[in-house]
């Protein structure tokens, strides 16, 4: 066993490195490139972009001690077979899951868009979990992933902070897992909604977890 503590909010976290999982959440191109369907919504792609860095800088580190790293990405069949209606008819019809998008179909697997960015892209032996909603748990094999493995801890990192890392870090936490936010490795198009999703999580003695940063969980994996 390998225990290190990571300073974090609301209290420094014990964790060992051998059961602890670096999970990157929907680093897609779609999301955070300019050109792509986010930023087609009216979104500052660069708000995201800022999170890239530092998530490069501990997915450097989680591969160098041989942590297990899982990348997600959201999105659907191509035929929506696994869409929800309603999730999908929601909003402007040209702008919906499946219509065509300026990377290929909106959040369908396989097009261009869906992929994660080049800067972060999974080398071989990284799991890819494809997941058809916001939570890396549902509809996945994630949580069977983590159980053969015998993960005890997550750190949670991507993109939005308030929807798909915050809705996986309230799986995981009823799952067992203690969960770590490096706040600078996930980002929002709302600002507001990434502070306050990151108070949300450390709120009320961790309610859902830790919130540290890159610098200090490197500090720790080191
Ligand atoms: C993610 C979204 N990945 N905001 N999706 O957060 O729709």
């Amino acid at each position: 066993m390998a225990y290190v503590t990571v300073d974090a909010e609301p209290e420094p976290l014990a964790i060992d490195v051998a059961k602890t999982a670096l999970v990157l959440i929907d680093m897609q191109r779609d999301f955070l490139e300019a050109g792509g369907f986010g930023e087609t919504l009216g979104n500052d792609v660069s708000l995201l972009g800022k999170a890239v860095r530092p998530c490069q800088a501990v997915l450097a580190l989680a591969r160098k001690k041989g942590m297990l790293v899982i990348h997600t990405r959201e999105g659907h069949r191509p035929d929506l077979s696994d869409a929800p209606k309603a999730k999908v008819e929601r909003g402007d019809p040209r702008l919906r899951i499946g219509a065509a998008g300026p990377m290929g179909r909106i959040l369908i697997r396989g097009e261009a868009g869906h992929d994660i960015v080049a800067s972060l892209y999974p080398i071989a032996g990284e799991t890819v979990i494809d997941k058809p909603g916001k939570g890396a748990f549902y509809a996945t094999d994630l949580g069977a992933i983590l159980h053969h493995r015998g993960i005890e801890s997550l750190i949670v990192c991507g993109v939005t902070t308030e929807v798909c890392v915050h809705t996986t870090v309230r799986e995981a936490n009823d799952r067992g897992y203690r969960c770590i936010v490096p706040g600078d490795c996930c980002g929002s198009y709302f600002p507001e909604f990434h502070e306050v999703g990151l108070r949300m999580i450390k709120a009320q003695g961790g309610i859902f977890g830790w919130v540290s940063d890159s610098t200090r969980v490197m500090r720790a994996l080191e």
